[in-house]
């Protein structure tokens, strides 16, 4: 048994909810969780330099095998030195293994036990993706978490169907395991698939556990079911999982959601919500989301958030940010993403505060007091 490349270390357990304070040490630093993780999925979080990143808090940042397979492929990347340096980011890095990407984007996918045949979503060109090929892309970007190589199957899909393919993806998790060339720079997490069903969960979780990855993901949440029927399902998939290792609750990004993830046990979030909102003109502020871009904002001349401490409210106005955003101005973007990246990351250093002082209850209510349930 070779030492994983990355540990986890539970701090302090809430007494009333699930949620955990913790923190993750891997190959680039130890980081607080739960934390949330910027999206990079073409090696850059986009429109933001590493040192903003650093500087408004990420500790993790997300890329994507699909992407850069396809582009610039991975062996330009390892030629480089791995994406770390690539990138020139030199804190964690986590890859998706390219399984949501493949179902999400590509059209036409041939779905086999050997792997996936789909068309690139850039060119057409025929594409095959297997969990061996999929792990060895990951093994030459070098980042210090990496996904198994899974299928998100639609939340609606029959359970027939959904039953067939959580036991794939464990075949592949463990052929995944096997073609790993380096678990010494590199820690693979195992994917819990399932949809809305508990048995098919539990399968998922055991044969997963099992295996004895270093961190378990949740996927197939967040895929269009309501999150009511989300939390439902955290609440008998994180109690099935070691409470030594982290868990990641993937593609998972507005504010309730991730409070709500916490009390459920979830360490890690990741999702593009910000920096995608960011982009047309939408900001999440305390107060709950302000679409900075609208026509009411034309003269306001106070700060997107006043209570917020970041760059971009300390230094302009929602005019101003309004202007820029209607004239498609790139600093526009640039404000905007920083601080939608900002208020999450510093969402959830309030909330392991929250859970250190416990009143992590307490926060939730007030929080959604300001912020209103449920944005989507
Ligand atoms: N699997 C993988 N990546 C993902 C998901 C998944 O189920 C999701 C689901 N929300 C987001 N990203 N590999
Ligand atoms: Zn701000």
């Amino acid at each position: 048994m070779v030492e994983p490349a990355i540990k986890y270390r539970l701090i302090k357990k809430d007494k009333r909810t699930g949620a955990r304070l913790g923190e993750i040490i891997t190959p680039h630093g130890t980081f607080p969780t739960p934390m949330f993780m910027p999206v990079g999925t073409l090696a850059s979080v986009k429109s933001m330099a590493p040192e903003e990143l650093d500087e408004l808090g990420a500790n993790i940042i997300l890329s994507n095998t699909y992407h850069l397979w396809l582009r610039p492929g991975e062996d330009i990347v390892q030629e480089a030195g791995g994406l770390h340096k690539f990138m020139n980011w030199d804190k964690g890095i986590l890859t998706d293994s390219g399984g949501f990407q493949v179902f999400s984007l590509a059209k036409m996918r041939d779905i086999s036990e050997e792997g996936v045949k789909f068309k690139s979503h850039l060119n057409g060109a025929n594409l095959f993706l297997s969990p061996e090929k999929a792990i060895h892309v990951e093994n030459a970007l070098g980042a210090d978490i990496m996904m198994s190589f899974d299928e998100c199957p639609p939340f609606s899909e029959s359970y027939d169907y959904i039953s067939k393919s959580v036991d794939r993806t464990s075949r592949w998790a463990e052929r995944g395991l096997k073609a790993h060339l380096n678990p010494k720079e590199q820690a693979l997490f195992g994917i819990v698939q399932g949809g809305g069903h508990r048995n098919l969960r539990e399968r998922s979780a055991r044969d997963l556990v099992s295996m004895d990855f270093p961190g378990y993901s949740i996927g197939g949440l967040s895929v269009g079911e309501s999150k009511a029927e989300m939390n439902r399902v955290l609440d008998f998939t994180t109690p099935l999982l070691p409470e030594d290792k982290p868990r990641y609750l993937m593609g998972v990004g507005s504010a309730d959601a991730l409070i709500d993830g916490v009390l459920r046990g979830i360490d890690m979030f990741d999702c593009v919500l910000p920096t995608r909102i960011a982009r047309n003109g939408t900001t999440m502020t305390s107060m709950g989301r302000v679409v900075v871009k609208n026509a009411k904002y034309e003269r306001d001349f106070r700060p997107l958030d006043e209570n917020c401490d970041c760059y971009t409210c300390k230094n302009y106005t929602r005019a101003y940010l309004r202007h820029l955003i209607k004239a498609d101005e790139t600093f526009g973007i640039r404000l905007t993403s920083y601080h939608n990246l900002y208020f999450l990351t510093h969402l959830m250093a309030d909330v392991r505060q929250a859970i250190m002082d416990d009143n992590l209850l307490e926060f939730r209510e007030a929080f959604f007091e300001q912020y209103g349930f449920y944005d989507k």
